[in-house]
């Protein structure tokens, strides 16, 4: 087995990232060239004709899902860099010689069932992940999976089983593998904050690509906030006019799509998110008539949690009519690619209600009722569009919302928190800040010189501290105390990119490869197959490697160590 062999030196083993459920394989040399034969087997199905039309129905989509997924499988081996020298002792000469190549001859994907309608936009669980994958070491490869999303997991671990060779063929000296695999849990997300720094439409592909590259399913888009409206709303243009960062700083609805089906394609969900009452001041800029407390100063931190201050009024139907076309126009443009639309709902300031002259009051009890009003007006929005709900954990546990129990519940704040969430009998996706915050949350409170004016904007002299590493990323068990009759209803989980200090120069390093630690804690599961913890002594060369290939495709992943390290200090 190669995989205890990783402990003692630092060979070219299978470095797949995230772990396989199940995996073997060999020490023997196979070679790849872009001539290899791929074929695609889509399913026997009396509806044939989708698979070779232009229906809209899952199965004609398959088509397109599979054959971009090989065209990915070919740009990976075909035109990329990787560094495999890394990962020997010094001056090994640990290429396999060049003469008398075996290549593989065939790469065989075959679908065994018509993928569902909604390939495109699945709740999570409704499409099946999972996969087989066997290379013979005479150079045959096939995959087999129930849908096409299955067949795009497998070609991502088949591309990460070679090497570049110095001489420039594509190798791998694992033959025969035979790989069966399927995800834990069926949400794996990341939520990436576009709102605090505006991020250019290629740029969130770029973070789509890199998160199928560790089959990761969810993108939550954190698309609004406090700082800047980047979201075009056609029937309420003034939004993204004036609450915008720049002129080009928006996302137009041709963009949200595109975003969406790129993402889809790829197998990962882009879901929005619309975080309100709370983190709603950027409205102020197009309708301060709707927004209470907006921009105290300098005691911001009494009605926010974050300046600007500022929370939609809570008991006027100028907000009600509001959220109606916005929602109504929104909506129903998201509905063809995502299952799942977020409503936030985090960090409401009580104080700000004070200066709210809908409510003029700070007081639970006044407050809670209109916080489960402003919740059903909107979970019933949602729901009309045919999406399901998904709120921050405040919504529940802290204000006691009741809610449907189509309502997917996102905690941040604790484990415990996961544990109260399914004991109420919600679905959960798990997020504790002091593991799975790539920002690593609030740092260093800004100790300012009292001539500093930019301390009221933003009071943290390094947000980034602590770090949190991919160990302790590593370390969280998404099930920490959760009762096993209830373990269904934790779907996953997200990591999370809060971008008050990332922009486009940094997001790479901010997230890769520490993202990878979430991502496979979500697909391998937190416990090996002994039921212990995940072993970072494993792990540690296998992320390496994984970070590798990342940067191979362009992505500014930090090292994790030292070559010296990899190499095992030889
Ligand atoms: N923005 C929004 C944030 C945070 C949250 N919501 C946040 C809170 C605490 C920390 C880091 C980020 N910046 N909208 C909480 C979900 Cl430590």
């Amino acid at each position: 087995m190669k995989f205890s062999s990783v402990l003692l030196f630092a060979p070219l083993a299978a470095a797949i990232w995230p772990l396989p459920s199940s995996y073997s394989s060999g020490d023997g040399v196979l070679w790849i060239g872009p001539n290899v034969d791929v074929t695609y087997n889509p399913p026997s199905t009396n509806h044939s004709a989708d698979y070779a039309s232009n229906s809209s129905s899952g199965a004609a989509w398959s088509q397109i899902i599979v054959q971009k997924a090989i065209h990915r499988t070919y740009e990976t081996l075909f035109t990329q860099n990787f560094v495999p020298w890394k990962f020997h002792p010094r001056n090994e000469d640990f290429e396999p010689p060049t003469g008398n190549q075996t290549f593989i001859s065939s790469i065989v994907l075959e679908q065994t069932a018509v993928d569902p309608e909604n390939v495109l936009r699945p709740l999570a669980g409704d499409v099946d992940e999972s996969y087989d994958l066997s290379l013979t070491s005479a150079g045959t490869a096939k995959i087999t999976a129930k849908t096409s999303i299955g067949l795009v997991r497998g070609m991502t671990t088949f591309a990460q089983l070679f090497f570049q060779h110095s001489s420039g063929g594509v190798y791998t000296t694992l033959a025969p593998v035979t790989i069966s695999d399927s995800p834990k849990f069926p949400h794996r997300g990341l939520n990436m904050d576009v709102s605090r720094n505006y991020f250019p439409v290629f740029e969130i592909k770029k973070m789509i690509d890199s998160m199928a590259f560790t089959k990761f399913n969810r993108l939550h888009l954190h698309i609004t906030d406090a700082q800047s409206w980047p979201l075009e709303i056609p029937a309420l243009p003034e939004l993204s006019a004036k609450g915008k960062y720049c002129p080009g700083c928006v996302y137009t609805s041709e963009d949200v799509s595109d975003i969406q089906l790129y993402g889809a394609l790829q197998g990962i969900e882009v879901y929005l998110e619309i975080d309100m009452p709370g983190h709603t001041s950027s409205i102020h800029f197009s309708h301060p008539e709707l927004v209470a407390a907006f921009n105290v100063q300098p005691d911001w931190d009494t009605y926010a949690a974050e300046p600007p201050s500022g929370t939609l009024k809570l008991n006027d139907s100028a907000v009600d009519d509001f959220l109606d076309t916005l929602l109504g126009d929104l909506l129903p443009r998201l509905a063809p690619y995502a299952a799942y639309f977020h409503t936030g709902g985090d960090e409401v300031n009580q104080n700000a209600y004070l200066l709210d002259e809908t409510v003029q009051s700070n007081d639970t009890d006044v407050l809670q009722p209109l916080i489960q009003d402003f919740v059903d007006a909107n979970h019933a929005r949602v729901r009309a569009a045919g999406l399901t709900p998904v709120v921050w954990e405040e919504m529940l546990l802290f204000w006691n919302v009741t809610m449907g129990d189509d309502v997917v519940v996102q905690t941040w704040q604790s484990n415990e928190a996961v544990v109260d969430t399914v004991k109420r009998g919600h679905k959960v996706l798990v997020g504790n800040y002091n593991f799975w915050y790539l920002d690593c949350g609030k740092g260093q409170w800004l100790d300012f010189n009292p001539g500093d004016s930019s301390a009221q904007y933003w009071p943290y002299a390094d947000y980034c501290s602590p770090r949190k590493s991919w160990r302790l990323m590593y370390s969280l068990d998404p099930l920490d105390g959760v009762p096993a009759n209830a373990t269904d209803l934790v779907l996953g989980g997200e990591c999370h990119i809060w971008a008050e200090q990332t922009d486009p120069v940094n997001i790479d390093t901010m997230v890769w490869p520490r993202a990878c630690a979430a991502a496979e804690v979500l697909w391998s599961g937190p416990k090996d197959a002994e039921g212990q913890n995940r072993s970072q002594v494993e792990a540690s060369p296998r992320l390496s490697e994984m970070r590798e290939r990342l940067v191979a495709r362009g992505v500014g992943a930090e090292p994790i160590q030292m070559p010296f390290c990899t190499m095992n200090g030889t």
